[in-house]
């Protein structure tokens, strides 16, 4: 492992401070052909087309040394082989190892972190058996019909992956096969999916690493308490995936339990158990397999030094460029796929509570701006919504615009001479090359200034496959500017105050009870004097 530096002390910083003084001006014509074809970079089925970032060779080149010097690659390698990543140097921190890609290092003849591996291939073998069961008709409901439904309850990395994977891939779904998800503590979120339902034919899977979790535990008993008003058994219905020895690991409570593993973040636990049982019930085993194959052909493709031939690493540098050296403070994702239409909160988890610090690896204040702030939506749909401040608005805003050349369903029509498809397409490009030429005019309003960074990435088709693959190479993003910027990508301490003040405010509700001017513990002013009272500000 190299020393973990902060990135400006780094001589490749000092280098593209100066670079940074007179970037690429991608105004003033139309790109040149030649850049488009040399600005792409190619791995496991995606291509990075970045011909429309504010970068030239030797912007490329001190890139490239900034990955170098911070050992981006060789940290990577660490993580995958087990180093323990999950740390603050000389303070109480998590002391973890971060081994999500050991779920999917299945295929090449010797695993980095073989031991973790191993223990994801016997959960994936009792998931295979489940799931042959539920086929054969081995496992069934208590009238010896098959289960049609899923009902999927967990919450933040227990649900945004595992859902934006699903409905990613819901073209792949069995027939006969729905799921539903229950994620909010808000009552209505549990109430508008159980309603729907026919519980005797419905499992119910339950999904919490820590097994703690306020939201989950409350949903879980919400739905079991719909179960025995249906007269039905919740222990042959309900699933369990959780960490070993956490309260939830009680076997005889669930029909199957399953295990994700402490080395697991959770915003990093798609391709665990976590998101498993859940798309090995809906898209079936081998489906399943498919996703953690892309998944692993990225992981590998992220082993490549060369930042030309790395997507995650250059995507990576590329947020570096922007967010450090140009100043830009937020980045859009903008995935030309309606299935992505949860991808992009995902990935605001991802990236948002993955890199949203402030202090470095050694617990100190960092110097520099760390994690910007993701958002979007779909194109076109955005196109009508928010694109005119991308386009004329004070902010510079990146834009990272996901696309496929071909959909999902096979169909689609040609009207008035393309496909629906190629509209699609049509748009996406349309919307990088505008961004980034703008547009002159006497008008000062239908002026476009341009010089707007955007970055596509293109695959044939959304499959499991590449979801699996588009999954990783975010991943592999996120913790390699994590890498470059010295911080500790893998804890989230920032959400524990919120959480810590809301357990003080519901003991203060619930002693409220007993009063008998009680009106449901909402908005009481005595609630926050009392809360005050308690300590706030808070001191650990
Ligand atoms: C993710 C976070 C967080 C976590 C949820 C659910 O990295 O740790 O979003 O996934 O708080 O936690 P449990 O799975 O323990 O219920």
């Amino acid at each position: 492992m190299p020393a973990l530096r902060n990135m400006d002390a780094l001589a490749a910083y000092e280098k593209l401070a100066a670079l940074s003084r007179h970037p690429y001006d991608l105004s003033r014509s139309a790109p040149p052909p030649d850049r488009f074809a040399s600005y792409l970079c190619r791995g496991a089925g995606f291509d990075l087309l970045y011909a429309t970032q504010r970068v030239d060779g030797p912007v490329l080149a001190a890139l490239q040394e900034l990955a170098d010097e911070s050992g981006a690659v060789d940290q990577f390698l660490a993580m995958k082989k087990g180093a323990v990543l999950n740390r603050i140097e000389g303070y109480a921190s998590e002391e973890r190892q971060v081994l999500h890609t050991a779920m999917r290092d299945l295929f090449a003849g010797h695993p980095h972190a073989p031991e973790a591996t191993s223990l994801a291939r016997e959960e994936l073998a009792k998931l295979e058996d489940f799931l042959a069961g539920l086929e054969t008709g081995r496992v069934a409901n208590e009238r010896g019909e098959a289960f049609t439904d899923l009902v999927h309850i967990g919450i933040g990395g227990s649900d945004l992956g595992p859902r934006a994977v699903y409905l990613g891939l819901a073209a792949f779904r069995r027939p006969g096969r729905n799921v539903h998800f229950i994620s909010n503590v808000d009552p209505d979120d549990a109430a508008a999916v159980i309603r729907g339902l026919d519980l005797s034919r419905t499992l119910v899977n339950v999904v919490s690493k820590s097994g703690t979790t306020l939201e989950t535990l409350t949903n879980e008993e919400l739905a079991r308490a719909a179960f025995a008003r249906a007269g039905l058994d919740p222990r042959r219905h309900f699933l369990a995936v959780t960490g070993q020895s956490s309260p939830m690991d009680n076997p005889e409570r669930y029909l199957r339990s399953f295990y994700m593993f402490g080395f697991i973040g959770g915003r990093y636990s798609a391709t665990s158990m976590v998101g498993a049982v859940m798309l090995g019930f809906a898209l079936g085993y081998e489906n399943f397999i498919e996703i953690l194959r892309g998944a692993s052909e990225m992981d590998t493709a992220a082993e490549e030094r060369d930042i030309r031939q790395n997507p995650a690493l250059l995507l990576a540098l590329l947020g570096i460029w922007n967010r450090n050296f140009l100043g830009c403070p937020t980045v859009a994702i903008l995935p030309y796929s309606q299935a992505l239409i949860r991808f992009t909160a995902h990935l605001q988890q991802l990236d948002m509570e993955s890199n949203g610090k402030s202090v470095n690896r050694q617990g100190q204040k960092i110097p520099y701006p760390t994690g910007p702030i993701v958002w979007g939506e779909p194109g076109t749909n955005g196109q009508h919504a928010f694109y005119q401040l991308i386009h004329q608005g004070t902010e510079i805003i990146p834009t990272e615009l996901i696309g496929f050349r071909y959909n999902q369903y096979q169909e689609d029509t040609l009207i008035e001479g393309t496909t629906s498809q190629e509209k699609l397409m049509a748009n996406l490009l349309a919307q990088s090359l505008a961004l980034a030429t703008g547009q002159e005019s006497d008008n000062p309003n239908r002026r476009f200034a341009g010089n707007r960074p955007s970055a596509v990435l293109m695959a044939d088709r959304l499959t499991p496959r590449t979801m699996g693959a588009l999954l990783a190479l975010y991943e592999a993003k996120v913790v390699f500017q994590g890498f470059v910027w010295n911080i500790n990508s893998f804890d989230q301490e920032g959400v524990q105050l919120g959480k810590k003040l809301a357990t003080r405010l519901l003991d203060h509700f619930g002693r409220c009870r007993q009063d008998a001017a009680y009106n449901g513990g909402m908005m009481d002013p005595a609630g926050w004097s009392l809360l005050q009272a308690a300590g706030v500000p808070a001191r650990e």
